[in-house]
């Protein structure tokens, strides 16, 4: 009985702490492309967006093979709602983007999405 409201008790507090997070900091909600879709061409614009201001530190985008491409971004690592940066033209393949970046409340965040060009 001891143990079993001694985890109750725990599992409130973390639930707790948890949607106070979630309240505080801000996170992504929709990428470009959508995670997951398949585009016929290549896409011009990689972008998240955040219900909140975030300050975007590190974003990559890579194919299948690992192999890097630049992303020509226009929000000069300030806060930001719409992340956005253009790619250059990419063939066929898969590619994903991973993206680091601070939230307004201080919380380091990091993301991850991808996508697949394809005819
Ligand atoms: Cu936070």
């Amino acid at each position: 009985m001891l143990l079993k409201t001694a985890f109750g008790v725990g599992l409130v507090l973390a639930l707790g702490f948890g949607a106070q997070d979630a309240v505080a900091h801000a996170k992504k909600e929709t990428t470009q492309p959508a995670d997951g879709i398949v585009l016929d061409a290549s896409p011009p614009t990689i972008g998240m967006t955040f219900d909140k201001p975030m300050r975007v530190t590190l974003v990559s985008l890579t194919d299948a093979d690992g192999r890097t491409f630049e992303l020509s971004r226009t929000d000069n690592m300030q806060p930001v709602s719409e992340f956005s940066a253009a790619p250059p033209r990419l063939p066929m393949g898969r590619y994903l983007i991973k993206w680091r970046g601070l939230a307004a409340d201080g919380h380091p965040m990091q993301g991850g999405f991808s996508f697949e060009i394809s005819k």
